[in-house]
Protein backbone atom coordinates (compact mmCIF):
# COMPACT_ATOMS: atom_id res chain seq x y z
CA UNK A 1 0.00 0.00 0.00
CA UNK A 2 1.46 3.32 -1.31
CA UNK A 3 2.01 5.30 2.40
CA UNK A 4 0.35 8.84 2.47
CA UNK A 5 3.12 11.15 3.64
CA UNK A 6 3.10 15.41 4.37
CA UNK A 7 5.73 16.63 2.92
CA UNK A 8 7.96 15.80 0.23
CA UNK A 9 5.14 13.29 -0.48
CA UNK A 10 5.42 10.28 -3.07
CA UNK A 11 2.01 9.89 -3.85
CA UNK A 12 0.24 12.69 -5.89
CA UNK A 13 -3.64 13.22 -5.98
CA UNK A 14 -5.13 13.77 -8.93
CA UNK A 15 -8.58 14.00 -9.49
CA UNK A 16 -11.63 16.26 -9.91
CA UNK A 17 -10.27 19.93 -8.70
CA UNK A 18 -11.70 20.40 -5.37
CA UNK A 19 -13.96 23.85 -5.76
CA UNK A 20 -15.32 23.62 -2.14
CA UNK A 21 -18.63 24.73 -0.76
CA UNK A 22 -21.74 26.41 -2.94
CA UNK A 23 -22.55 29.46 -1.25
CA UNK A 24 -24.92 32.14 -2.53
CA UNK A 25 -23.26 34.94 -4.67
CA UNK A 26 -22.53 37.79 -3.01
CA UNK A 27 -20.46 40.76 -3.73
CA UNK A 28 -19.26 42.77 -7.18
CA UNK A 29 -16.97 39.71 -8.42
CA UNK A 30 -17.60 35.76 -9.31
CA UNK A 31 -16.14 33.26 -7.36
CA UNK A 32 -12.93 31.75 -9.56
CA UNK A 33 -13.48 28.75 -11.05
CA UNK A 34 -9.79 27.96 -12.65
CA UNK A 35 -7.87 25.31 -11.13
CA UNK A 36 -4.48 23.88 -12.66
CA UNK A 37 -2.81 21.01 -10.89
CA UNK A 38 0.94 21.83 -10.36
CA UNK A 39 3.60 18.67 -9.96
CA UNK A 40 6.20 20.86 -7.84
CA UNK A 41 3.41 21.79 -5.16
CA UNK A 42 2.41 18.58 -5.01
CA UNK A 43 5.72 17.57 -3.48
CA UNK A 44 5.11 19.69 -0.17
CA UNK A 45 1.31 20.35 -0.19
CA UNK A 46 -1.76 19.74 -2.33
CA UNK A 47 -0.69 19.77 -6.07
CA UNK A 48 -4.46 21.48 -6.81
CA UNK A 49 -3.58 25.78 -7.65
CA UNK A 50 -6.45 27.74 -7.46
CA UNK A 51 -9.65 28.52 -7.59
CA UNK A 52 -8.56 31.81 -6.72
CA UNK A 53 -10.63 35.05 -5.06
CA UNK A 54 -9.89 38.52 -5.80
CA UNK A 55 -12.47 40.87 -4.52
CA UNK A 56 -12.63 44.76 -4.05
CA UNK A 57 -10.25 44.09 -0.39
CA UNK A 58 -7.93 41.99 -2.62
CA UNK A 59 -7.73 43.98 -5.78
CA UNK A 60 -7.45 46.85 -3.56
CA UNK A 61 -4.84 45.58 -1.56
CA UNK A 62 -2.78 44.33 -4.72
CA UNK A 63 -2.77 47.78 -6.02
CA UNK A 64 -2.12 49.82 -2.86
CA UNK A 65 0.93 47.17 -2.74
CA UNK A 66 2.14 47.73 -5.79
CA UNK A 67 2.05 51.74 -5.15
CA UNK A 68 4.60 51.01 -2.46
CA UNK A 69 6.67 48.80 -3.87
CA UNK A 70 7.13 51.27 -7.43
CA UNK A 71 7.75 54.04 -4.45
CA UNK A 72 10.27 52.47 -2.53
CA UNK A 73 12.23 50.70 -5.95
CA UNK A 74 11.83 53.98 -7.98
CA UNK A 75 13.80 55.76 -4.94
CA UNK A 76 16.40 52.77 -4.69
CA UNK A 77 16.87 53.17 -8.25
CA UNK A 78 17.33 56.70 -8.05
CA UNK A 79 20.10 56.35 -5.55
CA UNK A 80 22.12 54.47 -7.90
CA UNK A 81 21.77 56.89 -10.29
CA UNK A 82 19.25 55.20 -12.47
CA UNK A 83 22.30 52.82 -13.19
CA UNK A 84 20.26 49.06 -13.81
CA UNK A 85 22.92 46.79 -13.23
CA UNK A 86 23.84 48.97 -9.64
CA UNK A 87 20.16 48.58 -9.01
CA UNK A 88 20.06 44.65 -8.86
CA UNK A 89 23.67 44.58 -7.63
CA UNK A 90 23.10 46.83 -4.83
CA UNK A 91 19.55 46.03 -3.87
CA UNK A 92 20.11 44.49 -0.61
CA UNK A 93 21.85 47.67 0.19
CA UNK A 94 19.66 49.99 -0.69
CA UNK A 95 17.15 52.08 1.27
CA UNK A 96 14.33 54.51 1.46
CA UNK A 97 14.76 56.37 4.74
CA UNK A 98 11.86 58.64 7.01
CA UNK A 99 12.50 62.03 7.24
CA UNK A 100 15.28 63.86 9.36
CA UNK A 101 14.21 64.15 13.41
CA UNK A 102 14.06 67.85 12.24
CA UNK A 103 10.96 67.65 10.02
CA UNK A 104 8.98 66.11 13.28
CA UNK A 105 5.86 64.67 12.05
CA UNK A 106 5.68 67.29 9.42
CA UNK A 107 5.18 66.35 5.89
CA UNK A 108 8.84 66.72 4.48
CA UNK A 109 9.88 67.15 0.53
CA UNK A 110 9.36 64.57 -1.26
CA UNK A 111 13.17 63.34 -1.68
CA UNK A 112 13.58 64.46 2.26
CA UNK A 113 11.46 61.30 3.49
CA UNK A 114 7.91 62.90 1.91
CA UNK A 115 8.62 59.22 -0.50
CA UNK A 116 8.80 57.42 2.61
CA UNK A 117 5.83 58.54 4.10
CA UNK A 118 3.86 58.16 0.94
CA UNK A 119 4.99 54.81 0.71
CA UNK A 120 4.45 53.77 4.43
CA UNK A 121 0.95 55.15 4.02
CA UNK A 122 0.18 52.87 0.69
CA UNK A 123 1.84 50.17 2.22
CA UNK A 124 -0.08 49.79 5.45
CA UNK A 125 -2.85 50.27 3.46
CA UNK A 126 -2.33 47.64 1.44
CA UNK A 127 -1.91 45.23 4.71
CA UNK A 128 -5.39 46.62 6.14
CA UNK A 129 -7.09 45.88 3.26
CA UNK A 130 -5.58 42.41 3.50
CA UNK A 131 -6.55 41.99 7.16
CA UNK A 132 -10.15 42.77 6.22
CA UNK A 133 -9.97 40.35 2.95
CA UNK A 134 -8.80 37.55 5.40
CA UNK A 135 -11.54 38.09 7.82
CA UNK A 136 -14.37 38.45 5.20
CA UNK A 137 -13.23 35.37 3.48
CA UNK A 138 -13.31 33.30 6.52
CA UNK A 139 -16.51 34.71 7.11
CA UNK A 140 -17.94 34.12 4.35
CA UNK A 141 -17.12 30.24 4.31
CA UNK A 142 -18.51 30.16 7.76
CA UNK A 143 -15.06 29.99 9.41
CA UNK A 144 -14.35 31.54 12.41
CA UNK A 145 -11.47 34.29 12.33
CA UNK A 146 -8.73 32.96 13.89
CA UNK A 147 -6.37 33.59 11.20
CA UNK A 148 -7.26 37.46 10.47
CA UNK A 149 -6.95 38.22 14.67
CA UNK A 150 -3.30 36.30 14.43
CA UNK A 151 -2.00 38.21 11.47
CA UNK A 152 -4.04 41.31 13.39
CA UNK A 153 -1.00 40.46 16.18
CA UNK A 154 1.75 40.85 13.62
CA UNK A 155 -0.14 44.21 12.06
CA UNK A 156 -0.04 45.78 15.76
CA UNK A 157 3.96 45.36 16.04
CA UNK A 158 4.44 46.62 12.81
CA UNK A 159 2.42 49.94 13.23
CA UNK A 160 4.07 50.23 16.38
CA UNK A 161 7.06 50.13 14.83
CA UNK A 162 6.06 52.85 11.77
CA UNK A 163 3.45 54.77 12.99
CA UNK A 164 2.07 54.60 16.45
CA UNK A 165 5.84 55.12 18.40
CA UNK A 166 6.97 57.40 16.15
CA UNK A 167 3.74 59.73 16.42
CA UNK A 168 4.32 59.44 20.40
CA UNK A 169 7.66 60.56 20.29
CA UNK A 170 6.66 63.42 17.79
CA UNK A 171 9.10 62.49 14.69
CA UNK A 172 9.14 59.97 11.93
CA UNK A 173 12.58 60.00 12.32
CA UNK A 174 12.19 57.23 14.46
CA UNK A 175 10.78 54.58 11.84
CA UNK A 176 11.83 52.19 10.36
CA UNK A 177 13.51 52.61 6.89
CA UNK A 178 12.50 50.73 4.22
CA UNK A 179 15.36 48.00 2.70
CA UNK A 180 16.81 44.28 3.62
CA UNK A 181 20.24 45.10 4.91
CA UNK A 182 19.42 48.97 6.40
CA UNK A 183 16.09 47.75 8.44
CA UNK A 184 18.70 45.27 10.29
CA UNK A 185 20.83 48.32 10.90
CA UNK A 186 18.01 49.86 12.08
CA UNK A 187 17.39 47.21 14.35
CA UNK A 188 20.68 47.02 15.75
CA UNK A 189 21.32 51.14 15.95
CA UNK A 190 17.48 51.19 18.01
CA UNK A 191 18.82 48.50 20.48
CA UNK A 192 21.69 50.62 20.97
CA UNK A 193 20.70 53.86 21.51
CA UNK A 194 17.80 52.77 24.24
CA UNK A 195 20.39 50.37 25.97
CA UNK A 196 20.59 47.35 24.89
CA UNK A 197 17.13 45.56 24.31
CA UNK A 198 17.78 42.13 25.63
CA UNK A 199 17.20 44.09 28.94
CA UNK A 200 13.48 44.81 27.43
CA UNK A 201 11.38 42.24 29.64
CA UNK A 202 9.01 42.60 27.16
CA UNK A 203 11.76 41.64 24.18
CA UNK A 204 12.44 38.56 26.50
CA UNK A 205 9.01 37.87 26.47
CA UNK A 206 8.61 37.80 23.02
CA UNK A 207 11.69 35.84 22.57
CA UNK A 208 10.02 33.16 24.77
CA UNK A 209 7.14 33.01 22.66
CA UNK A 210 9.28 32.89 19.51
CA UNK A 211 11.47 30.46 20.56
CA UNK A 212 8.11 28.47 22.16
CA UNK A 213 6.82 28.41 18.97
CA UNK A 214 9.28 27.08 17.12
CA UNK A 215 9.50 23.95 19.98
CA UNK A 216 5.63 23.54 19.88
CA UNK A 217 5.79 23.20 15.90
CA UNK A 218 8.32 20.98 15.79
CA UNK A 219 6.90 19.20 18.31
CA UNK A 220 3.33 18.79 17.03
CA UNK A 221 4.84 18.31 13.38
CA UNK A 222 6.65 15.34 14.52
CA UNK A 223 3.98 13.69 16.73
CA UNK A 224 1.66 13.78 14.32
CA UNK A 225 3.77 12.73 11.28
CA UNK A 226 5.10 9.64 13.96
CA UNK A 227 1.33 8.39 14.34
CA UNK A 228 -0.43 9.40 11.05
CA UNK A 229 0.15 5.66 10.29
CA UNK A 230 -2.44 5.07 12.93
CA UNK A 231 -4.78 7.86 11.50
CA UNK A 232 -3.02 10.22 13.68
CA UNK A 233 -2.91 12.77 10.77
CA UNK A 234 -6.63 12.92 10.59
CA UNK A 235 -6.31 15.16 13.98
CA UNK A 236 -9.89 16.81 14.19
CA UNK A 237 -11.52 13.83 14.01
CA UNK A 238 -9.61 12.17 16.88
CA UNK A 239 -10.61 15.50 19.12
CA UNK A 240 -13.69 13.62 19.46
CA UNK A 241 -13.24 10.06 18.85
CA UNK A 242 -9.77 9.53 20.28
CA UNK A 243 -8.30 6.83 18.25
CA UNK A 244 -5.35 4.60 18.84
CA UNK A 245 -2.92 7.55 17.00
CA UNK A 246 -4.13 10.05 19.61
CA UNK A 247 -3.46 7.71 22.62
CA UNK A 248 -0.05 6.52 21.53
CA UNK A 249 0.82 9.91 21.07
CA UNK A 250 -0.24 11.06 24.65
CA UNK A 251 1.32 8.43 26.01
CA UNK A 252 4.53 8.82 24.42
CA UNK A 253 4.47 12.93 26.01
CA UNK A 254 3.28 11.38 29.32
CA UNK A 255 6.22 9.00 29.18
CA UNK A 256 8.52 11.50 28.04
CA UNK A 257 6.94 14.49 29.60
CA UNK A 258 5.11 13.32 32.42
CA UNK A 259 2.15 15.20 30.49
CA UNK A 260 0.54 15.98 27.54
CA UNK A 261 -1.46 18.41 25.44
CA UNK A 262 -4.74 17.41 23.52
CA UNK A 263 -5.91 17.01 19.87
CA UNK A 264 -7.28 20.06 20.45
CA UNK A 265 -5.30 22.05 22.87
CA UNK A 266 -2.06 21.64 20.88
CA UNK A 267 -3.96 24.06 18.32
CA UNK A 268 -4.32 26.87 21.24
CA UNK A 269 -1.44 26.31 22.29
CA UNK A 270 0.02 27.10 19.17
CA UNK A 271 -1.99 30.17 18.09
CA UNK A 272 -1.27 31.63 21.57
CA UNK A 273 2.30 31.19 20.88
CA UNK A 274 2.38 32.75 18.15
CA UNK A 275 0.31 35.32 18.29
CA UNK A 276 1.88 36.45 21.77
CA UNK A 277 5.34 36.81 20.10
CA UNK A 278 4.43 40.17 18.10
CA UNK A 279 1.85 41.15 20.93
CA UNK A 280 4.35 40.87 23.57
CA UNK A 281 7.32 42.50 21.22
CA UNK A 282 4.88 45.60 20.23
CA UNK A 283 4.59 46.48 23.90
CA UNK A 284 7.87 46.11 24.63
CA UNK A 285 8.72 48.30 21.38
CA UNK A 286 5.87 51.18 22.28
CA UNK A 287 7.98 51.55 26.19
CA UNK A 288 10.95 52.15 24.54
CA UNK A 289 11.93 55.76 24.34
CA UNK A 290 8.37 57.08 26.12
CA UNK A 291 8.40 55.08 28.87
CA UNK A 292 11.85 53.92 29.61
CA UNK A 293 15.00 55.69 27.72
CA UNK A 294 17.71 52.93 28.87
CA UNK A 295 16.84 49.27 29.02
CA UNK A 296 20.58 48.72 30.87
CA UNK A 297 19.95 51.58 33.29
CA UNK A 298 16.29 50.26 34.24
CA UNK A 299 17.52 46.86 34.81
CA UNK A 300 20.54 47.73 36.74
CA UNK A 301 17.74 49.72 39.29
CA UNK A 302 15.83 46.77 38.97
CA UNK A 303 18.29 44.05 40.10
CA UNK A 304 18.37 42.01 36.58
CA UNK A 305 21.86 44.20 34.91
CA UNK A 306 25.16 44.33 36.75
CA UNK A 307 26.47 47.97 37.79
CA UNK A 308 29.44 48.65 35.97
CA UNK A 309 32.21 49.37 38.53
CA UNK A 310 32.17 53.30 39.51
CA UNK A 311 35.38 55.01 37.96
CA UNK A 312 36.34 57.94 39.83
CA UNK A 313 33.09 57.96 41.40
CA UNK A 314 31.34 58.81 38.23
CA UNK A 315 27.64 58.30 38.30
CA UNK A 316 26.37 55.98 35.35
CA UNK A 317 24.11 58.00 33.16
CA UNK A 318 22.28 57.43 30.13
CA UNK A 319 25.19 58.92 27.66
CA UNK A 320 22.24 58.94 24.52
CA UNK A 321 21.22 62.76 25.33
CA UNK A 322 25.23 64.12 25.63
CA UNK A 323 25.28 63.56 21.72
CA UNK A 324 22.34 65.12 20.79
CA UNK A 325 20.59 61.65 20.38
C1 LIG B 1 8.94 33.13 5.80
C2 LIG B 1 6.76 34.37 5.13
C3 LIG B 1 7.20 35.02 3.78
C4 LIG B 1 7.68 36.44 3.93
C5 LIG B 1 8.86 36.91 3.45
C6 LIG B 1 9.27 38.39 3.63
C7 LIG B 1 9.38 41.67 1.96
C8 LIG B 1 10.30 42.85 2.02
C9 LIG B 1 11.68 44.51 0.73
C10 LIG B 1 10.36 46.02 -0.79
C11 LIG B 1 9.16 35.06 8.10
C12 LIG B 1 8.95 39.21 2.37
C13 LIG B 1 9.80 40.47 2.35
C14 LIG B 1 8.01 41.89 1.43
C15 LIG B 1 10.79 43.27 0.64
C16 LIG B 1 11.48 45.72 0.17
C17 LIG B 1 12.36 46.86 0.52
C18 LIG B 1 8.03 35.05 7.13
C19 LIG B 1 7.93 34.21 6.08
C20 LIG B 1 9.84 36.02 2.77
N1 LIG B 1 10.82 42.72 8.33
N2 LIG B 1 14.17 41.18 10.06
C21 LIG B 1 13.77 39.76 7.27
C22 LIG B 1 10.27 42.37 7.12
C23 LIG B 1 11.31 44.03 11.10
C24 LIG B 1 14.79 41.42 11.29
C25 LIG B 1 13.53 39.05 5.98
C26 LIG B 1 9.00 43.01 6.95
C27 LIG B 1 11.57 44.86 12.28
C28 LIG B 1 15.95 40.57 11.44
C29 LIG B 1 12.65 40.00 5.22
C30 LIG B 1 8.78 43.76 8.13
C31 LIG B 1 12.64 44.13 13.01
C32 LIG B 1 15.95 39.80 10.25
C33 LIG B 1 12.05 40.81 6.34
C34 LIG B 1 9.96 43.57 8.98
C35 LIG B 1 13.14 43.17 12.02
C36 LIG B 1 14.87 40.19 9.46
C37 LIG B 1 12.98 37.65 6.14
C38 LIG B 1 7.61 44.59 8.50
C39 LIG B 1 12.29 43.52 14.34
C40 LIG B 1 16.66 38.80 9.51
C41 LIG B 1 11.62 37.66 6.89
C42 LIG B 1 6.61 44.96 7.49
C43 LIG B 1 11.15 42.58 14.28
C44 LIG B 1 15.90 38.50 8.20
C45 LIG B 1 17.92 40.37 5.65
C46 LIG B 1 10.97 36.31 7.08
C47 LIG B 1 16.83 38.74 7.04
C48 LIG B 1 14.74 39.46 8.23
C49 LIG B 1 10.88 41.53 6.17
C50 LIG B 1 10.21 44.21 10.23
C51 LIG B 1 14.28 42.38 12.22
C52 LIG B 1 13.32 40.88 4.23
C53 LIG B 1 8.16 42.85 5.71
C54 LIG B 1 11.77 46.29 11.98
C55 LIG B 1 16.87 40.59 12.60
N3 LIG B 1 12.81 40.72 7.49
N4 LIG B 1 12.29 43.11 10.91
O1 LIG B 1 11.32 35.30 6.54
O2 LIG B 1 17.34 37.87 6.45
O3 LIG B 1 9.89 36.31 7.94
O4 LIG B 1 17.06 40.06 6.73
O5 LIG B 1 7.42 45.00 9.61
O6 LIG B 1 17.72 38.24 9.83
MG1 LIG B 1 12.58 42.05 9.14
C1 LIG C 1 8.00 42.11 11.79
C2 LIG C 1 5.48 41.82 12.31
C3 LIG C 1 5.18 42.75 11.17
C4 LIG C 1 4.96 42.05 9.89
C5 LIG C 1 3.85 42.15 9.14
C6 LIG C 1 3.82 41.43 7.83
C7 LIG C 1 4.21 42.18 4.22
C8 LIG C 1 3.97 41.43 2.95
C9 LIG C 1 4.80 40.02 1.21
C10 LIG C 1 5.11 37.53 1.34
C11 LIG C 1 8.46 39.50 13.22
C12 LIG C 1 3.94 42.41 6.70
C13 LIG C 1 3.86 41.68 5.39
C14 LIG C 1 4.75 43.54 4.06
C15 LIG C 1 4.92 40.32 2.69
C16 LIG C 1 4.88 38.83 0.61
C17 LIG C 1 4.68 38.77 -0.85
C18 LIG C 1 7.13 40.14 13.07
C19 LIG C 1 6.91 41.30 12.41
C20 LIG C 1 2.64 42.94 9.53
N1 LIG C 1 16.23 39.38 19.24
N2 LIG C 1 14.71 43.01 18.42
C21 LIG C 1 12.32 40.99 18.32
C22 LIG C 1 15.58 38.16 19.12
C23 LIG C 1 18.38 41.52 19.53
C24 LIG C 1 15.31 44.26 18.24
C25 LIG C 1 11.23 40.03 18.18
C26 LIG C 1 16.52 37.11 19.38
C27 LIG C 1 19.47 42.49 19.81
C28 LIG C 1 14.32 45.24 17.87
C29 LIG C 1 11.85 38.71 18.51
C30 LIG C 1 17.76 37.71 19.63
C31 LIG C 1 19.03 43.67 19.03
C32 LIG C 1 13.13 44.52 17.82
C33 LIG C 1 13.28 39.00 18.66
C34 LIG C 1 17.55 39.13 19.53
C35 LIG C 1 17.58 43.45 18.88
C36 LIG C 1 13.40 43.19 18.15
C37 LIG C 1 10.44 40.10 16.89
C38 LIG C 1 19.07 37.06 19.95
C39 LIG C 1 19.75 43.96 17.78
C40 LIG C 1 11.72 44.61 17.56
C41 LIG C 1 9.23 39.19 16.90
C42 LIG C 1 19.18 35.63 20.21
C43 LIG C 1 21.22 44.04 17.89
C44 LIG C 1 11.08 43.25 17.82
C45 LIG C 1 10.42 43.87 21.43
C46 LIG C 1 8.55 39.04 15.59
C47 LIG C 1 10.28 43.35 19.10
C48 LIG C 1 12.27 42.34 18.09
C49 LIG C 1 14.23 38.00 18.86
C50 LIG C 1 18.50 40.13 19.74
C51 LIG C 1 16.70 44.45 18.45
C52 LIG C 1 11.27 37.83 19.54
C53 LIG C 1 16.11 35.68 19.34
C54 LIG C 1 19.74 42.71 21.22
C55 LIG C 1 14.56 46.68 17.62
N3 LIG C 1 13.53 40.34 18.58
N4 LIG C 1 17.27 42.12 19.10
O1 LIG C 1 7.59 38.32 15.51
O2 LIG C 1 9.11 43.16 19.15
O3 LIG C 1 9.00 39.72 14.49
O4 LIG C 1 11.01 43.73 20.19
O5 LIG C 1 20.08 37.72 19.99
O6 LIG C 1 11.10 45.60 17.15
MG1 LIG C 1 15.39 41.22 18.98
Amino acid sequence: MAEYQNIFTRVQVHGNPDMGVPLPPRGIWPRGDKTGLSYLAGKIGDAQIGPFYLGFLGFTSLIAGGIAIVIMGLNMWASVGWDPVEFVRLLPWLALEPPKAEYGLSIPPLAEGGWWLMAGFFLTLSILLWWMRMYSRARALGMGTHVAWAFASAIWLYLVLGLIRPVLMGSWAEAVPFGIFPHLDWTAAFSIRYGNLFYNPFHMLSIVFLYGSTLLFAMHGATILAVSRFGGDREIEQIVDRGTASERAALFWRWTMGFNATMESIHRWAWWFAVLTPLTGGIGILLTGTVVDNWYLWGVKHGIAPAYPAVFDAPIVDPAPMNGG
